[in-house]
C-alpha cells in the first residue's frame, strides 16, 4: 500500500493519534505502576492513602482515580526540598525549581526516563504547531532553575530542530540574533513577546522582514484578545504551550495548528477537573480546576495533583485528527483570584476588556490597595502614544470606554489611570499583572 507522505509527521507524535480505547489501557497499566510506585517510596502518599483505608490493590480502574488522595503545591512547599521523591538521589539526574508567587520554592527531580518522557512531548508539542527538523528555533525561555529553558532546549534538539539557546532578556540581542540567525520559531513567554515586537521598530527590525512564523508561547495566562493582538502586529503565528513545573514542566498540553484549545499528553498525564468548593469531578465541558496525575514519572510522581489552573476538558474530535482530549485555554488560577466587594474578578477579564478598546496597549498592572478598611482596584492600562499625545477629550474618551468595558465584564467599576507607552515594568519571563498593597 503506497503511504502518504507527510513530512511534518514525527514519529514520536503517534500516541497523538491513538484510538481512545487503547489509550485508556495504557493509562490503567501506567497508572498501577505509578500508584504503587508512590505508595512504596513516598511516605506522604502512603499516610494518606492508609488514612482513607486503601492500598494499591483498591484501584481497580481508571474510574477509581478520584478515589485517590489528593496532592497539593502545600505538600510540595512543607516537604522541601527533598521529601517526595521516589527515587534514590543516584538516578536523580536533573533538578528544577520553581520560586511561584509566594517566593518559596518547590523542587521537582527528573531521572534519566523521566528526561526522556519530557523530551517525548516536547517533541510532540513542537511537531503539533508544525515545527520539525530544520526549523531554527530561538530558546527565549530563560534557561536555569525554571523548567522552560531546558524543557525547550532538550525538546527541540530531540525534533532535530537547531535550538538557539539565548534565554530570556536582551532584547536587542534577542532581535539581532533573531535576523542573522534566521530563527523560524521563538519560544518566550507571550508578555516577553509581546516587549520584543514593541521594541522592534525602535531597534530597526521589521518582524514581518523575518523568518520567524511560530510561536510557542507559555508559561503564563494570556488570552484570545492577546494572541489575536500578537498575530496581527507579528505577522507570525501563536500556539499555546501549557505546562507546570510540578507534573514536568512545559508540554503537559500543547495546540496543534487548528489554535481550539490545547491537547493535553494523556498518555503520560492524566487530567481531571474538579468543582472548586467540593472537590467532586466534572463533566466534560464544564469549568472547574485541572488535577494532573504523572502516569510515568519515576522521581517524583504526582498523584491526583491540584494545580489551581481553572479550565475545561472537551472530547469533541479535533480537526487535527489528534484523539488526544483539549483543555482550553487557562485565562486564571484559583489563587490569582481578587474579590472587590464580594465579586470575584481574574486578571485574564480585565486583559480582555482593555483590549477591546482601541488605543490601548497590551501592557497593564492591577493595582490593589486598602483604604479605611475598604479594598481598591486601579487598572492602569498604557495607551498609545497617538492617544496619549492627543487632546484631554480624546483620552478622556478612552478612559470611559475602558472603564465600561471592565464593568461589563466584571460588573464592577474600577479606577482606571492611563499611562505612557514603557511604563509599565516589561518581564522577560512571567509578567506581573497584579501589585497587591494591601498587606503593606
Ligand atoms: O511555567 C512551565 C512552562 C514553561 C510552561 C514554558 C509553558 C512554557 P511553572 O513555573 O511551574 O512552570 O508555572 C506553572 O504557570 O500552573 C499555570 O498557572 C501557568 N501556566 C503555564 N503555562 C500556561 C499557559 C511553567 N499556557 C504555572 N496558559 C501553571 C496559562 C500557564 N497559564
Amino acid at each position: 500500500m503506497k503511504m502518504p507522505v507527510n513530512p511534518r509527521f514525527h514519529p514520536a507524535s503517534a500516541p497523538d493519534y491513538l484510538p481512545r480505547g487503547q489509550r485508556q489501557l495504557l493509562q490503567w497499566q501506567r497508572l498501577q505502576g505509578m500508584v504503587q510506585r508512590a505508595y512504596d517510596h513516598v511516605s506522604l502518599f502512603r499516610e494518606r492513602m492508609q488514612g482513607l483505608g486503601m492500598t494499591p490493590q483498591d484501584v481497580r480502574s481508571l474510574e477509581d482515580v478520584p478515589k485517590l488522595p489528593c496532592m497539593l503545591k502545600k505538600d510540595l512547599l512543607e516537604h522541601y526540598p527533598y521529601g517526595l521523591f521516589a527515587s534514590p538521589m543516584k538516578d536523580i539526574v536533573r533538578l528544577h525549581a520553581s520560586t511561584g508567587t509566594t517566593g518559596k520554592p518547590i523542587v521537582v527531580a527528573y531521572t534519566q526516563e523521566d528526561l526522556q518522557v519530557w523530551a517525548n512531548v516536547m517533541v510532540r508539542s513542537f511537531s503539533a504547531c508544525g515545527l520539525h527538523a530544520g526549523d531554527i528555533i530561538q530558546n527565549a525561555y530563560g534557561y536555569g532553575m525554571f523548567t522552560g529553558g531546558l524543557g525547550a532546549h532538550y525538546g527541540a534538539e530531540a525534533l532535530g530542530a537547531t535550538v538557539i539557546p539565548i534565554s530570556g532578556g536582551n532584547t536587542q540581542r534577542q532581535l539581532m540574533v533573531m535576523k542573522d540567525f534566521g530563527a523560524t520559531a521563538i519560544c518566550c513567554t507571550p508578555s516577553y513577546f509581546l516587549h520584543l515586537i514593541e521594541q522592534a521598530p525602535e531597534l530597526g527590525f521589521n518582524l514581518r522582514d523575518l523568518p520567524l512564523r511560530t510561536g510557542v508561547f507559555g508559561a503564563e495566562p494570556w488570552t484570545e484578545a492577546m494572541r489575536q493582538r500578537i498575530e496581527a502586529e507579528s505577522g507570525i503565528k501563536a500556539y499555546d504551550i501549557y505546562g507546570l513545573s510540578e507534573i514536568i514542566g512545559p508540554g503537559v498540553a500543547m495546540e496543534c495548528r487548528c489554535q481550539a484549545g490545547a491537547h493535553i499528553f494523556e498518555d503520560w498525564f492524566y487530567p481531571e477537573i474538579i468543582d472548586l468548593k467540593t472537590g467532586q469531578p466534572l463533566p466534560d465541558g464544564e469549568e472547574g480546576e485541572l488535577v494532573l496525575t504523572t502516569l510515568g514519572k519515576q522521581a517524583m510522581p504526582m498523584i491526583r495533583y491540584r494545580t489551581r489552573d481553572i479550565t475545561a476538558l472537551t472530547s469533541e474530535p479535533c480537526e487535527c485528527g489528534r484523539t488526544l482530549r483539549r483543555i482550553q485555554r487557562i485565562g486564571r488560577r484559583s489563587d490569582d483570584m481578587f474579590i472587590i466587594r464580594g465579586v470575584n474578578v481574574y486578571p485574564s477579564q480585565i486583559e480582555t476588556a482593555l483590549l477591546r478598546v482601541e488605543g490601548t496597549l497590551p501592557h497593564y498592572q492591577i493595582i490593589l490597595t486598602r483604604e479605611k478598611g475598604l479594598d481598591e482596584v486601579e487598572v492602569q492600562v498604557e495607551v498609545t502614544r497617538e492617544v496619549f499625545g492627543d487632546t484631554v477629550g480624546a483620552l478622556q474618551q478612552v478612559q470611559r470606554q475602558l472603564g465600561k468595558s471592565i464593568e461589563t465584564l466584571t460588573g464592577l467599576r474600577f479606577k482606571t489611570r492611563l499611562v505612557q507607552p514603557q511604563t509599565i515594568q516589561r518581564s522577560e519571563g512571567k509578567a506581573k499583572r497584579v501589585v497587591d498593597r494591601r498587606q503593606m
